[in-house]
Order: structure tokens, then C-alpha cells, then sequence
């Protein structure tokens, strides 16, 4: 089943028609509308008019976190202020989020977009998708409700969390559909079994996993856990949230919605935009998004395209499963968290020096983070319950900066290695290429 043949299998000239007339549209309605475009765009002489075919894209600046960081709250929007039906903001929990508006016709595109999704990972009308993504400011769990709202299934607003209960809805509710993280999945899944239930219990066909990243491991391990296709589904709040691609049956890429999302692949170091099969760093435009139009966003998330016509019948491109990040972002329990933010957090005590060392592991289910950090003599103390207190002590400073709780370990002082060139602040042995 296909949800909307027309837009989903277009033939490459069609496909091409529609992006450039809705590229020039969104261009020229940018520039119209958002100062910061307007600026960007006289800056370096680029004129609306430029935009002839899909190529000339390469003529128009990049936008970045940081242009979206410093257009907080508002200033990114295209239209009146009444016009914004919903926000939605980055998972980030500290310094100034990034923020999505809405207009009516976003979330229609956004509930089409998962729509899509939902069919492409086999669902429809009859199924119950448990909705574990978080409800609130993060995109996760309203984009899917619009989503399954407009496929006619019957959605569960669980959320997240409350893993019991979620349990027990999933055997008593038979929902078909899971959505989550796929780290929690691994654990929804460790947690059935603990309570003594099999997959045959349950009655899943099929999940949507994404918000970070997974490996093809996780999958096999998820699918035979559950007894289910595994999906990834990618998206972020900047361009729309979950849904702007989503990987169909064949499991062999994500389809990305290219009727409402002109993505490429650049290399991160010379700009340079890249051949289809390259691996890089993936820049998305929104074609049609009228409340916040983004023109040539940097991801920072790496992948490459496949323009192949999939076996599914779809032929829309295909970006692979992300493999990485060109920055030091981490995604820890679904929540964006930057070394800087820990940085800044161990700063505060005094007697703590900048040498510190962040551990990511997974142990099975969750994501533990563990945070080595030099004292200096003054304040390391041979007495384990000094240190004990100390420990705590940055561990709740972490917790107010990033909102997660991360194990402190403090070491002597001049033990942790030092690097002679950048310092490798991160081990993430996670290991998800
Ligand atoms: O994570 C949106 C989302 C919700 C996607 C639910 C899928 C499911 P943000 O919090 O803005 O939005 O984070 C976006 O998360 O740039 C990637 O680095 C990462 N990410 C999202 N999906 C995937 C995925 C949501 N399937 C950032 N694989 C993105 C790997 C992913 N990384």
C-alpha cells in the first residue's frame, strides 16, 4: 500500500517540475517575509530570479543552528503571529532552543508526511499505534498523533515513560503500531520479557524508531524480541519533526518526502555539494512550509542519497541511515546534549580543572553517561566520603544544565590523558556505525 501514489511515485520529470516551481516559490516567499533571509540573500547578491533550475539552489547561503538560535523566539517566521497554530522546540534542555512554528497547512503536511510513514512501515486505518514518543515541545509524539489521526488509526497518547503501564497497555490495548526511541524499545522489550510475557503475547506488526541513531544490530535484535519490522523514521524540529523521511519495507534506505522537503548531501569542510552515493553531511529545504520556510539547513547528520527506484514502487530518493554527526553532538536518552553543556556545568565548582573525560555507553537498554573530572589537590580528598559528596555535587550541576542524570567519577589530579591536538572530550562506545 502506498498513501499517496501521486507524490510518492512520480516520474523524475514531474518530480523535478514540482521541486524547482516550489523551490522559486518558497525563495521568493522567504525573502519576502523573513528579514533574516532577505539579509542573507542581498548580502551575497543573490536575487530571487536567480532560481531557474534545481542546481541554482547552490547559489543560496546555508542557514544554520545558530542563525535559528539567534532568531529566538520568533524571528524566523513568515507569517503573522496569529496565523501559528502550534510550536514545537529542539529536545535541547539548556540555553536558548531552537523553535518551530506552525501554520494550519504545516501541520496538514506534517499529519500527510506521517501518514505516509505509517503506510510505509505497513500500518493504516485499523491499527493501534502506542505512541510512546514524548508529548510537549518536542516533535515526536504530536507529529505522529497527526500522523495517525490522519490515516484513520486509533492513536494511543501514552508518551513517554511509566514503563509498566506501558506494558500493560501494549497486552491489553493490542496495539499494533509502536513508536519510541529505539533505545526504548530495547527496553519496553527487556521489560516484557522480565514480567514474563512473550511476542506472542503482544500483538505489534511493527514499529517506528528514530530521533537517534540505531544500527542494523539494533534491528535484528529489535525484530526478533518484538516480532516485528523494525523501521527508522528521521526528521527534526527545525525542518518539521519525525517524518521527513522513513525507511518503507524493503528496509533499504528512508524515503524522504520530496515533494515538500529538496534535500543534498555536502561535504562538510568545502561546502561542496556532493554526487549521489557520497557520503556527507545532509542539508535540507523545505518547499512547502509557509509558518518557518528553512532554505538549505546544515543537519550536521551524515548520510548519503540513492536515487534507485525502490522495489517498494516509491521513487522518491532515498537517504541511507544516519551514521553520524559532523559536530559533538549527542543524542543521550533522546535529549541533544553538547560536551560545552557539561563543560560549562563542571566550571562552576571551584577546584575542578577543565580536564574532564564523557563516557557514553549503552548497557544493553539505557544510555548511562559517566563524567571523569580532575580535582585539583586542594579540593581531592583521600576521604571517600568527601568525595562521594563532591561527586553529587557536580552531578546535580550537570543535571540542572543538561536535565539528565550522568555518573561523576572524580579523578587525582594530572591522571586523565591529555591530547596534543583537539581534545577528545567523548568516548561513545554506543557504536553505531
Ligand atoms: O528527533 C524528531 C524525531 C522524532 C525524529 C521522532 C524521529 C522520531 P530533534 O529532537 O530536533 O527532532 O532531533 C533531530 O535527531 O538532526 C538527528 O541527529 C537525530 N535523529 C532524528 N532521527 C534520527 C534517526 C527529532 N532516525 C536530530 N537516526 C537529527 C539517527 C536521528 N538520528
Amino acid at each position: 500500500m502506498i498513501w499517496n501514489e501521486k507524490y510518492e511515485c512520480m516520474d523524475d520529470k514531474s518530480k523535478k517540475e514540482l521541486q524547482v516551481r516550489r523551490l522559486q516559490n518558497i525563495v521568493k516567499f522567504a525573502y519576502d517575509n523573513v528579514p533574516f533571509y532577505r539579509r542573507h540573500f542581498d548580502e551575497i547578491g543573490v536575487k530571487v530570479e536567480d532560481i531557474q533550475e534545481l542546481k541554482d539552489i547552490e547559489k543560496l547561503p546555508f542557514t544554520t543552528k545558530t542563525n535559528l538560535r539567534e532568531a529566538y523566539p520568533f524571528s524566523m517566521f513568515a507569517v503573522d503571529d496569529d496565523e501559528i497554530i502550534e510550536i514545537h522546540t529542539s529536545s535541547g534542555t539548556t540555553g536558548k532552543p531552537t523553535v518551530s512554528g506552525y501554520t494550519e497547512k504545516d501541520i496538514n503536511i506534517w499529519a500527510e508526511i506521517i501518514a505516509r510513514a505509517i503506510v510505509m512501515a505497513g500500518g493504516g486505518s485499523k491499527d493501534i499505534i502506542q505512541n510512546c514518543y514524548g508529548y510537549g515541545l518536542f516533535t515526536g509524539g504530536f507529529g505522529v498523533h497527526h500522523g495517525g489521526r490522519k490515516v484513520g488509526a486509533t492513536v494511543i497518547p501514552i508518551s513517554a515513560g511509566n514503563t509498566k503501564r506501558q506494558i500493560e497497555i501494549m497486552v491489553d490495548f493490542k496495539s499494533t503500531i509502536l513508536t519510541c526511541t529505539p533505545s526504548y524499545a530495547l527496553y519496553l522489550s527487556e521489560f516484557l520479557e522480565k514480567e514474563g510475557f512473550t511476542s506472542k503475547d503482544i500483538n505489534l506488526k511493527t514499529g517506528l524508531f528514530g530521533a537517534e541513531m540505531w544500527t542494523e544490530e539494533m534491528r535484528k535484535e529489535l525484530e526478533s524480541r518484538f516480532n516485528i519490522n523494525a523501521l527508522n523514521i528521521y526528521g527534526l524540529t527545525e525542518i518539521m519533526g519525525p517524518g521527513v523521511a522513513q525507511e518503507c519495507l524493503i528496509k533499504d534506505g528512508l524515503h524522504i518526502s520530496e515533494d515538500h522537503f529538496y534535500p543534498e548531501i555536502i561535504d562538510p569542510d568545502t561546502l561542496e555539494v556532493l554526487e549521489d552515493g557520497e557520503k556527507g553531511e545532509l542539508v535540507l529545504t523545505t518547499l512547502t512550509r509557509e509558518g518557518m520556510p528553512i532554505i538549505r539547513f546544515r543537519t550536521k547528520d551524515l548520510t548519503s542519497l540513492n536515487r534507485e527506484k525502490c522495489d517498494c514502487g516509491r521513487t522518491t530518493v532515498r537517504m541511507s541511515r544516519i551514521t553520524g554527526r559532523t559536530d559533538d553532538m549527542l543524542k543521550i536518552r533522546g535529549v541533544m546534549v553538547f560536551p560545552s553543556q557539561i563543560e560549562k556545568a563542571l566550571l562552576k565548582i571551584d577546584g575542578l580543572t577543565p580536564n574532564y573525560h564523557i563516557i557514553v555507553t549503552r548497557d544493553g537498554i539505557l544510555d548511562e553517561v559517566e563524567v571523569k573530572v580532575e580535582a585539583t589537590s586542594k579540593l581531592f580528598s583521600d576521604e571517600i566520603k568527601v568525595l562521594e559528596e563532591l561527586e553529587n555535587r557536580i552531578a546535580n550541576h550537570i543535571h540542572k544544565e543538561i536535565g539528565l542524570r550522568v555518573n561523576v567519577t572524580l579523578a587525582e589530579p594530572n591522571t586523565l590523558s591529555r591530547s596534543e591536538g583537539k581534545a577528545i572530550r567523548v568516548t561513545d562506545k554506543r557504536n553505531f556505525n
